[in-house]
């Protein structure tokens, strides 16, 4: 009786997660060609508080050239224990976060991450984020040793 109890509880916590997983809806990606910038610029860039530990962050990515997007890091205080690079793929009619080595990025197309796609996923938040809140800067890191720094604003969306 006690195992069937846990087991329900287990099942009920693992569907409020689910439910509250600030990624889970998968949405198409369009390609929106765009103008090859001199520098790579990184806009739209925010983060969307969770009820769950981790939290989600969105950005798009507009590169000079060809390159992969490695890494994202918050410069000054963490946000949270780890950052990761996260995809969603396909797992028979569900979609499931993974996450990857780096994000491969074409020059001439921007690059999104958005909610239901490919995002920054803060692992373990370290302290309440609530949206309104300060923005956060967040340096991100290219494999050509490219380093560009966004501010992060603290907000609800799709
Ligand atoms: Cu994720």
């Amino acid at each position: 009786m006690i195992r069937l109890n846990l087991y329900v509880l287990l099942v009920v916590l693992g569907s409020f997660f689910n439910l509250f997983c600030d990624c889970c809806s998968y949405k198409n990606k369009t390609e929106i060609v765009s103008v090859v910038p001199k520098s790579t610029i990184i806009e739209d860039v925010w983060i969307r508080p969770s009820l769950g530990p981790n939290a989600a962050g969105f950005a798009t990515i507009n590169v000079d050239k060809s390159k992969k997007l490695i890494g994202v890091e918050v410069v000054g205080n963490p946000i949270s224990k780890s950052i990761e690079l996260h995809t969603h793929i396909k797992d028979g009619d569900i979609m499931r976060m993974r996450a990857v080595e780096n994000f491969n990025i074409k020059s001439g197309v921007l690059f999104s991450l958005a909610p239901g796609g490919d995002h920054i996923m803060f692992i373990d938040i370290l302290k309440d984020i609530q949206i309104g809140d300060a923005p956060v800067s967040l340096r991100f890191k290219f494999d050509d040793g490219q380093v560009v720094d966004a501010n992060a604003v603290i907000r609800s969306g799709q």
